[in-house]
Parts: structure tokens; sequence; C-alpha cells
């Protein structure tokens, strides 16, 4: 029988492509397979929290096996900023341009502009909870370049590598990203 395990997200794409690296012996549910419309708790300080958060709600109110993830930008100069706030960096219209003009503002009287994308898993099978990190190190770059991916895609280059992530196929920054990295060790423990 398969072993059914709920995603929590309502983004098909990734929902198939995880599907697709769990193979068969793995039934991912969506949100909606669940019945499950209202928004998920999101009220932590960090990474952790966050997908902890998610993941615990869904499991304490849909009784399912379940996994949640969280991703943010963490730059050292600016202590880790704006990591978990990310998505809402530059205020609640949660404008990707926006976020990138201020990060680049916050940014411009600094010399190290060394920075890394995080991503966090959580996963709760039968109450037991594991968590799984992927990081990404890079560089912010002073202008936007290239128009791929999303976020702040356009001003990060990473480690090694001389393109941004915008201008990288999906295919290319699929393999080395902190999302891919993650759910690497999550697929290489539910297997
Ligand atoms: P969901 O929670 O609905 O999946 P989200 O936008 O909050 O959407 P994440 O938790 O994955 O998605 O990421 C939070 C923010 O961190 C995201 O809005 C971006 O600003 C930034 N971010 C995360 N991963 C990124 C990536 O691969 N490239 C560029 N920016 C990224």
């Amino acid at each position: 029988m398969k072993t059914k395990l709920c995603f929590a997200t309502n983004n098909a794409h990734k929902l198939e492509e995880i599907q697709a690296i769990l193979g068969d012996s793995f039934e991912l549910l969506s949100l909606k397979d669940i019945h499950c419309s209202e928004e998920l708790p999101e009220t932590g300080d960090t990474l952790e929290a966050n997908s902890l958060q998610k993941a615990q709600y869904l499991y304490d109110h849909y009784q399912v096996n379940c996994f949640a993830d969280d991703s943010g930008l963490e730059v050292h100069a600016l202590g880790g900023e704006p990591g978990v706030d990310s998505a809402h960096y530059a205020g609640p219209q949660r404008s990707h341009a926006d976020n990138v003009n201020l990060l680049l503002k916050n940014l411009s009287d600094k010399n190290d502009r060394s920075a890394q994308f995080r991503t966090v898993i959580t996963l709760i099978q039968n109450g037991k909870i594991s968590q799984f990190e992927g990081i990404i190190k890079g560089q912010i770059i002073t202008d936007l370049r290239g128009s791929a991916g999303f976020g702040y895609d356009p001003i990060f280059v990473p480690e090694g590598y001389t393109a941004t992530f915008a201008e990288m196929s999906l295919t290319e920054k699929g393999k080395i990203s902190h999302r891919a990295r993650a759910f690497g060790k999550l697929v290489a423990f539910l297997d």
C-alpha cells in the first residue's frame, strides 16, 4: 500500500515535482486533497518555527502525516535579514520588486555582500518530528540581472557561478538550490 503524505502547499508545480522524486511508494496529498482551505499559521521568528507551525497545524487539525517548507534569503551584513521576513521585507504588499530594491538600498554602504538562501522542511510522521535544511551560499550583486525565477533571484549569484539565479534555467537552478538540497534530504530520509 502507498504511504500517504500531505505537503503543505497549494502550488501544483511544487507538488508534482516532489511526487516525481518520491516515486510510486508515496502518494502526495495537497491541501486541497485534504479539504484544507484556510491560511496556515506562520507567525514564528525563524524558518524552523514557521515550517514546524504549518506542519503541526495540519497534523493536529487533519490527522495526516505531512511536511511543510519555509525559505528565505539571509544576508550576512544585515545580521541574517530579511530571513523569515523575505516575502514581505518591504511591506505587506509582498512585492518582489520592492523587496529587491529595499535590500539593495540597505546594502549600498556595505562591503560584505555575502548571503545565503536557506530552506527548512518539517516532516511529521505518526507524531515524530524531523527537520531538513538546505543552503546555497552566494553574493548579492548591485544591479538586477536575468528574468527567470522569482523573488531575489536577479541579485543572487551562487558561489562558484557567474550567472544569477534569474539567468539560470529552472533545471540548472533546481540542481543546486536551497530548496532542492532540503528536499533531497527529505527524500533520502523517506527512502
Ligand atoms: P509559499 O509559502 O506560498 O510557498 P512563499 O513566497 O512564502 O510562498 P517561500 O517560503 O519558499 O515561498 O519563500 C519566502 C520568500 O523568500 C519568497 O517570497 C522570496 O522572497 C524568498 N525566496 C525563497 N526562495 C527563493 C528563491 O529560490 N529565489 C528567490 N527568492 C526566494
